[in-house]
């Protein structure tokens, strides 16, 4: 099993003119094919087949990466950490059912794989992990700290969140010790339920939010300084807060928003003090909870100084399968009438999302999974009809879509999940899919932070260029829409369209890694097998 697989050289080598490589960069040619639409008088489409030439350029050497949490006390943040020191320093440990070694199982980076080609010999597919098609950190490397407005030390955090085995923590404990303290961090009290008040006893003193934000730059510098790192990854895994407002002169510009944080605006959050420290610093910063820290001045930030920013919030049990089911029926040219999502948990996220307004966060970033599904395919829903009197048929056909969160103590970290799909099929026939679905919350949540990070350090080091208006390599635009496959509601570049299904975010990030070392063309075309 090559689930722990240690470090290793880099071990793909492309034969081909459009790929080349010296001892700081693989670059690679490569032709995005694509066609654009017209829609003529007499309804018909033409469609012109369009040709862009990019060059990539990945630097290959892996920077020594630190992964600073907001939230590190937290089940994801704690269960994260002694995950990567159990695999560091390969502890495996005494369960009922046996001797159990640590993994990444659930990480697509670590656990999944990519078909490159096949064997001229054997005729087979080969496939290598996903994470080896480009150099990236491996998660045992990553340099560990963070953030909690708990100051609980991170051994005690583990044990607090009940998510893994006693032998597990009784052998960790040293290590998680040996992380130190939470570092304090921001709490306004507003933001979270009340019933995370008791936890709050690590928190950084005043209200003066610039202060606040150049207290986090701080820290940020001094653990980079501290670790002799070259790059450091901020990641939200604290509380779900409510949403913040959006206000005109507030938060919907870049210079707004900075002003706002000097006034100690009450509609700017913890969340966004960190994102705006994060890109100050230019450091990657990515939102692991469904909040709207990325309100319109942070992307402005951000796109300023050309610093990356990700989010929003895990998609790690039942909405994943959601992107997957959904998406399934409507493929198939079935039409979802109603998505009834119900769940029970019984973790201190559930406690907090019993609070209304956090809720609400949660219920937003959980119900527009399905919204590009529906809007493509017109055949079964209506599209919107902007000169219709009738609201429901202004916005456009949509199954009826409900969520439900219920806190549970009883069951902690271990969240139950019923979906019902119900569809109409064939002449006024309907369909039922019923789901029962137990999510282990913080073990399917904490490979989705390890893939978020690795793949943000590595959007750092890709580079692109037009060739054919001949221009210098840039970086990439800072909001990461290639993370969506571990995201509920993806953030995009202002004006695009979000893409919510799995498969079409798998491709799509399988795509553009393989890009840049100059493999083009649909996998799942396989021709060969097709043709004389
Ligand atoms: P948790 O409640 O166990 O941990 C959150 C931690 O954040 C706590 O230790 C708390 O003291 C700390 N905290 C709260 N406000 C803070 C602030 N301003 N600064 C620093 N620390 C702060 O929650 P869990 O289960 O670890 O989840 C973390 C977040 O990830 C939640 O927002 C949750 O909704 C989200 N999430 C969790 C998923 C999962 O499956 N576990 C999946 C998707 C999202
Ligand atoms: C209850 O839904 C609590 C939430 O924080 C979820 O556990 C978390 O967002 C994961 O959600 P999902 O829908 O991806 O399983």
């Amino acid at each position: 099993v090559h689930l722990t697989a240690t470090r290793h050289p880099y071990p793909i080598q492309v034969a081909s003119e459009n790929t080349s490589y010296t001892d700081e960069y693989i670059t690679a040619k490569y032709h995005d094919r694509g066609a654009s639409v017209e829609t003529l008088p007499n309804g018909q489409f033409k469609v012109t087949p369009t040709v862009n030439a990019y060059e990539f350029r990945t630097q290959r050497k892996v920077p020594k990466t630190g992964l600073l949490m907001v939230g590190i006390g937290g089940n994801n943040g704690s269960t994260l950490c002694a995950t990567i020191l159990a695999n560091r320093h390969h502890i495996s440990w005494r369960t009922k059912s046996g001797v159990q070694q640590p993994n990444y199982i659930g990480s697509l980076l670590r656990a999944s794989t990519v078909r490159l080609g096949s064997n001229p010999e054997t005729g087979k597919d080969v496939h290598v992990p996903i994470g080896d098609v480009l150099p990236m950190v491996h998660p045992n490397d990553l340099v560990l700290g963070g953030w909690d407005i708990s100051g609980l030390p991170l051994d005690k955090a583990m044990e607090r969140s009940q998510v893994l085995d006693w032998d597990l923590q009784r052998q960790v404990a040293p290590h998680m010790a040996a992380i130190g303290a939470p570092l304090p961090s921001i709490y306004y009290p507003d933001y979270i339920a009340a019933n995370q008040e008791a936890r709050a006893d690590n928190v950084i003193a005043g209200t003066d939010k610039s202060a606040h934000v150049e207290h986090i730059r701080a820290d940020i510098r001094a653990f980079k300084e501290k670790h002799s790192l070259d790059q450091v990854i901020v990641f939200w895994t604290a509380n779900t807060e409510r949403y913040s407002d959006i206000l005109p002169n507030v938060n919907d510009t870049a210079d707004n928003l900075l002003a706002s944080i000097k006034a100690s605006h009450a509609e700017v959050s913890p969340s966004t003090v960190f994102a705006v420290a994060s890109i100050l610093e230019g450091v990657p910063f990515i939102n692991g909870a469904p909040q709207n820290t990325f309100v319109p001045g942070v992307i402005d930030l951000a796109e300023k100084h050309r610093s990356f920013i990700g989010g929003d919030d895990l998609k790690s049990g039942q909405t994943k399968l959601k992107s997957v089911l959904a998406e399934f029926l409507v493929n198939a040219g079935i039409k979802p009438l109603s998505i009834a999502s119900y769940n029970h948990l019984g973790n201190n996220d559930g406690h907090n999302l019993s609070a209304e307004p956090q809720f609400k966060s949660k219920e937003i970033s959980k119900s527009s999974v399905v919204d590009d599904m529906v809007a493509s395919n017109a055949l079964l829903f209506k599209p919107a009809d902007p000169t219709a009197k009738d609201a429901k048929a202004k916005k456009g056909e949509h199954p009826d879509h409900v969520v439900v969160i219920k806190y549970v103590p009883a069951v902690g970290d271990s969240k139950r999940a019923i979906d019902e799909y119900y569809s109409e099929i064939l002449c006024g026939g309907r369909s039922t899919i019923n789901i029962f679905n137990e999510c282990e919350d913080s073990l399917l949540a904490t490979p989705l932070i390890l893939d978020l990070t690795i793949l943000a350090e590595l959007l750092t080091r890709v580079q692109y260029r037009d060739v054919k208006n001949g221009s210098d390599f840039s970086p990439l635009y800072p909001v990461l829409s290639l993370l969506s496959f571990m995201l509920k509601a993806p953030l995009v570049k202002p004006g695009t369209d979000v893409v919510n299904s799995l498969n079409r975010q798998r491709n799509g990030l399988e795509a553009f890694l393989k890009a840049c070392i100059g493999l083009e063309g649909s996998p799942d075309l396989i021709l060969d097998t097709r043709l004389w």
